[in-house]
Parts: C-alpha cells; sequence; structure tokens
C-alpha cells in the first residue's frame, strides 16, 4: 500500500507512535510518506520505502497566523497526487483530521477518491478538543473519517462522552518494539548517574501541566529520604524552569539530573529501577509501556486508560491523581524488597508483549484493507 502519514514531528507521544507505526509498515514492504513540518524525531537513517515531505508555511506581514493548515492540505494534495496514495492516516485530531478532509475534497474534484484515518491520542479530545473553540470542527472532520482509532478503551469511551461521533472507533492499542526496548547490562552509564550504588527513578514528558511533574519531585524528595536515590527528568517543555525551582528549594538538586530530550531511550530506561507518571489525565502513557518493556515498574495515577496498561501489583501500582504520599510509599516498598522488585519487572515485561508492535501492526493493516475496500464499494 502507499500510505501518507500526518503526525507532530515533536517529542509527543502521538508522533512517536506514528512514526513508528510508518517505519514498521515500510519494514513489511508499504510505501509510506510522512507528510509534517519538521522531519519527526524517530525518523533518523535511511529507508528505501520511506519519504518525507515537509510542509513549508510561507509568511507574509499580514499573517498573524500563518495558515499552516491551508499549507498543509495542499501539500497533503502534491503527495496524494503524485505519489498516487492508497490512503491518508492522520495522527492527532487537531487539525490533522479538518485537513485531511480539505485534502480529500479537492483530490474529489479530480475523480481521485482517497479515504482517510484518525487515530485520537489524548488531548486532542480530553482537553485541546473539547475547548468550544475547536469542537464544531474536531466532531465534524472526526465524522467524516473513514475510519477512527483511539489507543484505548478509555479514550474511545471519552470520545463518545464529549462528541455526538455517529461512527464507531476502533480502539487499537499503542506499541513497542520489545527488541528495541530489552533491558540491557550498562554498567558505566549507570555508575556515572548513580556512583554510589543508588536506586535510579525515571520520569519522561514533555513537562506540560498534564504530566503533574512536581509531584514526581515530591515522591522522589521522600523515597531520597528513606534511601540514597537519584531522579532522572528526561524530556523539556513549559513545566521545567518550575520544575527546577523546586529541587532548588527543597535542596535536592545534586540528586536530580535534567537530561533534556533523548533519542536513545532504551539506554536510560536500562538503568532505570522505577517509572513514575502521575499525570492528571493520560489516554494510554507510551513512556510506561517502553518503560516495561525495559523491565521497569511503573508507579502512576489511575487516570484515563493508564489502569488498562498499568496492573495493580503486577506491572507496579497506581494511585489517585495527586495522591504522593501513597505513591512514595509504594516506591520505598518496591526499591527496599528485591523480591517485590523482581516480580515487578517480570510483570512489566510480560505486559509490554502484550502490546508487542508485532501484534498491533497487523491490526492497522486490517483496518487499512477494509477501508480501501468500503471505498471501493462506495465508488
Ligand atoms: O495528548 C497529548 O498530550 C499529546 C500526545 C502526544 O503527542 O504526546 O500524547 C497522547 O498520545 C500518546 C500516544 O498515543 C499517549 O501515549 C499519551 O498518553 C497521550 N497523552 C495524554 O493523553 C495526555
Amino acid at each position: 500500500m502507499r500510505i501518507g502519514i500526518v503526525c507532530y514531528p515533536t517529542y509527543g507521544g502521538s508522533g512517536v507512535l506514528a512514526t513508528e507505526l510508518g517505519k514498521a509498515l515500510a519494514d513489511k514492504g508499504h510505501m509510506v510518506h510522512f507528510i509534517t513540518y519538521q522531519q519527526p524525531v524517530r525518523l533518523n537513517g535511511f529507508h528505501a520505502n520511506i519519504y518525507y515531505h515537509e510542509v513549508q508555511v510561507p509568511t507574509y506581514p499580514l499573517f498573524d497566523f500563518p495558515p499552516y493548515e491551508s499549507a498543509l492540505s495542499s501539500t497533503m494534495v502534491d503527495v496524494i497526487l503524485n505519489q498516487k496514495l492508497d490512503l491518508l492516516h492522520v495522527h492527532y485530531a487537531i487539525p490533522h483530521a479538518s485537513t485531511a478532509y480539505m485534502a480529500q475534497q479537492i483530490v474529489a474534484k479530480q475523480g481521485i477518491h482517497i479515504p482517510f484515518i484518525t487515530t485520537l491520542h489524548g488531548t486532542d479530545i480530553t482537553l485541546v478538543g473539547k475547548d468550544k473553540t475547536y469542537a464544531p470542527v474536531v466532531t465534524f472532520s472526526i465524522n467524516e473519517s473513514n475510519a477512527i482509532t483511539a489507543v484505548s478503551n478509555n479514550l474511545r469511551d471519552e470520545t463518545f462522552k464529549f462528541f455526538p461521533i455517529e461512527k464507531d472507533i476502533a480502539v487499537i492499542y499503542n506499541f513497542v518494539d520489545i527488541a528495541r526496548f530489552a533491558r540491557k547490562e550498562l554498567p558505566h552509564f549507570r555508575q556515572a548517574i548513580a556512583p554510589n550504588g543508588e536506586k535510579i527513578l525515571l520520569h519522561v514528558s514533555n513537562f506540560r501541566k498534564v504530566k503533574r511533574v512536581p509531584d514526581v519531585v515530591k515522591v522522589f524528595k521522600q523515597v531520597r529520604d528513606a534511601m540514597p536515590a537519584k531522579l532522572l527528568l528526561v524530556g523539556d517543555g513549559p513545566d521545567r524552569p518550575m520544575i527546577e525551582c523546586m529541587c532548588r528549594e527543597l535542596g535536592i538538586c545534586d540528586d536530580v539530573r535534567f537530561v533534556g530530550k533523548q533519542e536513545q531511550l532504551e539506554d536510560v530506561m536500562s538503568i532505570s529501577d522505577l517509572f513514575i507518571l502521575p499525570s492528571e489525565y493520560e489516554s494510554f502513557g507510551l513512556a510506561a509501556l517502553e518503560a516495561m518493556a525495559s523491565q521497569v515498574p511503573v508507579l502512576s495515577s489511575n487516570a484515563g486508560g493508564l489502569p488498562e496498561i498499568n496492573i495493580e501489583g503486577e506491572t507496579g501500582y497506581s494511585s489517585a491523581v495527586g495522591d504522593v504520599n501513597t505513591m512514595a510509599a509504594h516506591a520505598i516498598n518496591i526499591l527496599k524488597d528485591p523480591a517485590l522488585l523482581a516480580h515487578l519487572r517480570a510483570g512489566a515485561l510480560k505486559q509490554a508483549s502484550r502490546f508487542h508492535i508485532d501484534n498491533i501492526i497487523p491490526q492497522y493493516e486490517a483496518l487499512y484493507e477494509s477501508v480501501l475496500q468500503q471505498a471501493l464499494v462506495e465508488k
């Protein structure tokens, strides 16, 4: 198949997932065309079946807000026509579903019928999408999609709760490349971060309010008061300066390492003992799944789709949003009990295997096939 993938190219989970999906589809022989405004972060290296089309957004003094959507739809039209795409798969509804609809309508005038699939990822529904400013366009363009998917049952339910959606939404879970994230022994790296054998706690996010990074620091403070420990903070975003101040105020700067955006996430996972994700909402929690694939137990909130991923007492523990005391008590318990840690590590890997890339990619391929069949029938 010739597949056009549209996503945010930045470090967010939706872009990561879309890029990994495109790479996996290319490995299976499909021709994959990424259409984004920047090279997606995980799109590294050459692949004979992968093409990248950058969306150029020309500016003009009149534009306070350069019309990105128009540029994106126009680039989609160009790629559909010139690369003879069979379908478009857009990730994150805003604005990708409405731009896909626009591109679809434009090429239809030339007798080309291209279906588009919209994958809902999280805040495109639960935070931004719900905003009255966007809601009519989001509702319309989701309903016009030839197929809709959500990354968890929770996100599917939330979508039906907040929008008058007239079609089925297929749940296709996020996936992980188990081989890539297989835990490795990296003694020198571990030694550099925790020279005195300290336990290593890890958090990975884009440091937005919804991630509740201050809770990570509060949990860590309690753990560090109970045992020697280090905290690795991976990623960057608006809350980072506030987190740095918080660490200074708590006097824990020497034990907290901000490592910024990391491409070799699997190495960071490999040296970690515990992953913390206390989010206010998380449709799925892809970073937690990647941690599990590296045998790192997860302490999370129980918001959104997290309980579908993080199984109580098997892969880690989940607590109410903001309940840092319970999270810290669990963390201390796990890190002080080697048998429990070993149990959770094995459980984490077992759970991650259920979301193995090889199990999930065929679900997308089957959906593409059925959408193409349907498009043929409707022609
Ligand atoms: O919705 C977002 O915050 C953006 C999105 C992203 O681009 O990072 O994250 C969402 O999609 C991921 C991939 O499907 C999920 O693993 C994240 O849980 C989800 N984030 C939220 O729901 C907050």
